[in-house]
């Protein structure tokens, strides 16, 4: 350990720590643009400086580290001045154009203006032409408002591992953006929006869809549905003041009511009978291999998620054939809710018009690709991200954290605590193994609570194997077979663990990979700023709503077990494979 001082205060600091975690670990924060934690420090934006007894000019906190005896001083007049300085250069280049931004509420430059005291222009720089690059269905850049602070360059190459971002050209005529300053849909961008959910400005930000959906919502002629996806409930009422990981499932459907949704459904359901489908999937590629001696693309990948699909198509073409054919929940949800549920209501797909709501900037181009229109017109009309809801809500002047628990309708709005697990990363491996070994074995899942230990948490890659003892005569060739299952997050994971499979060094059955750090409770659209600690606790409470359901296994859902009697028959019936599956091309 060292002995040093920050602001006087005596404190003992691990020896590898930076300034800047040290002055965190005391409680003293210093303010950035640029650093991200987990990563190098990037020093670029500057703001993060420091004054150090002895040094000849102030330092960067991210960069700089502890030695024993330092005596620090974060925030005395020089710092301030300096700090000052710097916030106003960024200003100066800058399209400040505040009063129409997305980040209106929520800017890390502004608020830091605030913070500093700045209240007018000092410098006037030269400043680019705002161009916007609304090329994607997912994502708007502005370069104008970019201050090269390089966070999202750190997310798209060292999380995602995908590399559309880069620092391009020097001086004034920097910028950050997909090569060549070519528009994003040019380049091998899967639309996670994992740069929008860093971006301390509005430089880059999720497509808007809010006025299409106040415009569905005020014509008369339309039946407006809303599906809630898994994690929304754990992260919306961080944008009401609430602490991370607080549930706020019924309050979100009172609010949804509220604003005129002729009904509120769940995404769950979905989730419930996509384990149904791709359940049965697994046990027919195992049947295939291990009972009929054919060849079978294993292991089976998981396909909820559009940023993975995409990563698939762009990376790893030749493996699309392990990917199942399940189409997402989302997907899966809309073409029900027109057809099966337009029957119900006596409608035509037409009338009807589905919003999702998703903690997931890739579902808005999910919903637009040509596959997904199986009801006969497009199956989900808008997708709102968390912070686009949030928007809404506060738009409509509802009293958000004052709200009664409202339930969800019936039968789209009915689901299992496995539905409410895919939000986390290893919930759709875990909710998937529910249903399977108790298909295959007549017995629930072994291990504490229906959980499997080594599947959840934040680790990047987990694996784990599963004996299948004493089947179901039907299933006997599944006798004692080792059935393997890995999951990753996050597509640099993913691409580490394709690599492995693809050197035949992961001999797995099933993998699931979700392209976002943590799975969807650390999705693009979520509430900012999402780090580590942030993460957990969204888990801890998705994990908290799956045991407090009465009915924890998809194939226990009763909503499940109806739509199959009335409508789809049994998992991978014809009608099934018509509405729920589809077939992406390598
Ligand atoms: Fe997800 Fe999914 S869990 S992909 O992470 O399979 O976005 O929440 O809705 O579709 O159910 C996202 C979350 C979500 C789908 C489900």
């Amino acid at each position: 350990m060292y002995n040093i001082t920050i602001n006087s205060l005596p404190v003992s600091v691990d020896r590898n720590m930076t300034i800047l975690e040290a002055a965190r670990k005391t409680g003293i924060r210093i303010p950035t643009l640029c650093f991200l934690e987990g990563h190098a420090p990037l020093g670029a934006c500057r703001v993060c400086v420091v004054e150090v007894e002895g040094a000849k000019t102030l330092m960067p906190a991210c960069a700089t580290p502890v030695q024993d005896g330092m005596s620090i001083k974060t925030n005395s007049r020089r710092v301030r001045e300096a700090r000052r300085m710097v916030v106003e250069l960024l200003l100066s280049e800058h399209n400040g154009d505040c009063k129409y931004c997305d980040r209106g509420e929520d800017c890390e430059l502004k608020d830091l203006a605030i913070e500093l005291g700045i209240e007018d222009e000092r410098f006037s720089g030269e400043r680019l032409e705002p161009t916007l690059d609304d090329s994607t269905p997912a994502l708007t850049r502005e370069a104008s408002k970019c201050i090269k602070c390089r966070r999202c360059v750190t997310v798209c190459n060292e999380v995602q591992g995908v590399g559309a971002l880069f620092p391009q050209y020097r001086g004034f005529s920097a910028v950050i953006g997909p090569a060549f300053s070519r528009p994003l849909d040019s380049v091998a961008c899967v639309q996670c929006g994992q740069c929008a959910a860093v971006c301390p400005v509005g430089a880059i930000t999720e497509r808007n869809h809010i006025d299409a959906v106040w415009a569905a919502l005020d014509d008369p002629g339309k039946h407006v549905v809303v599906q809630t996806a898994p994690a929304i409930r754990a992260a919306l009422g961080e944008e009401f003041g609430l602490e991370p990981g607080t549930l706020v499932t019924g309050r979100m459907v009172s609010a949804l009511r509220a604003m005129g949704f002729d009904a509120v459904f769940d995404t769950n359901f979905a989730a419930d009978l996509t384990i149904m489908e791709e359940g049965s999937e697994l046990l027919m590629r195992l049947t295939r291999l291990l009972k009929n001696h054919e060849k079978a693309a294993l292991p089976q990948f998981s396909s909820c998620s559009p940023g993975w699909i995409k990563y698939l198509e762009y990376y790893y073409p030749e493996m699309i054939p392990n990917v199942s054919s399940c189409k997402s929940p989302q997907q899966m949800f809309g073409a029900l809710a027109k057809t099966y549920y337009a029957d119900k209501i006596g409608k035509k797909a037409e009338e009807i018009t589905v919003v999702s709501v998703m903690p997931c900037t890739a579902k808005k181009f999910e919903a637009l690709r040509p596959e997904m229109r199986d009801s006969g017109v497009q199956d989900v009309d808008y997708v709102l991200t968390t912070r686009e809801l949030a928007r809404m809500i506060k738009g409509s002047g509802v009293a958000f954290t004052e709200l009664p628990e409202g339930e969800m309708d019936a039968p789209l709005g009915l689901s299992s605590g496995a539905a409410d697990i895919f939000a986390n990363t290893g919930g759709v491996m875990e909710a998937a193994l529910r249903t399977v070994y108790e298909l295959v074995t007549g017995r629930p899942l072994p291990g504490e609570n229906l959980h499997v230990q080594p599947l959840a948490g934040l680790e990047g890659i987990k694996e784990a194997s599963l004996i299948l003892e004493n089947v179901k005569p039907e299933f006997d060739f599944l006798e004692e077979v080792e059935v393997r299952v890995a999951v990753a997050h996050g597509l640099g994971n993913a691409g580490k663990l394709l690599n492995r499979i693809q050197a035949g060094k992961g001999d797995y059955h099933f993998v699931e990979i979700m392209t976002c750090p943590g799975g969807c409770i650390g999705g693009g659209g979520q509430p900012r700023f999402t780090d580590d600690s942030v993460r957990q606790k969204r888990i801890e409470a998705i994990y908290k709503e799956d045991e407090g359901k009465p009915i924890r296994k998809s194939h226990e859902n009763p909503a499940i077990t109806r739509i199959y009697e009335e409508y789809l028959g049994e998992p991978l019936s014809e009608r099934s494979h018509h509405l729920l599956h589809t077939k992406y091309n390598a």
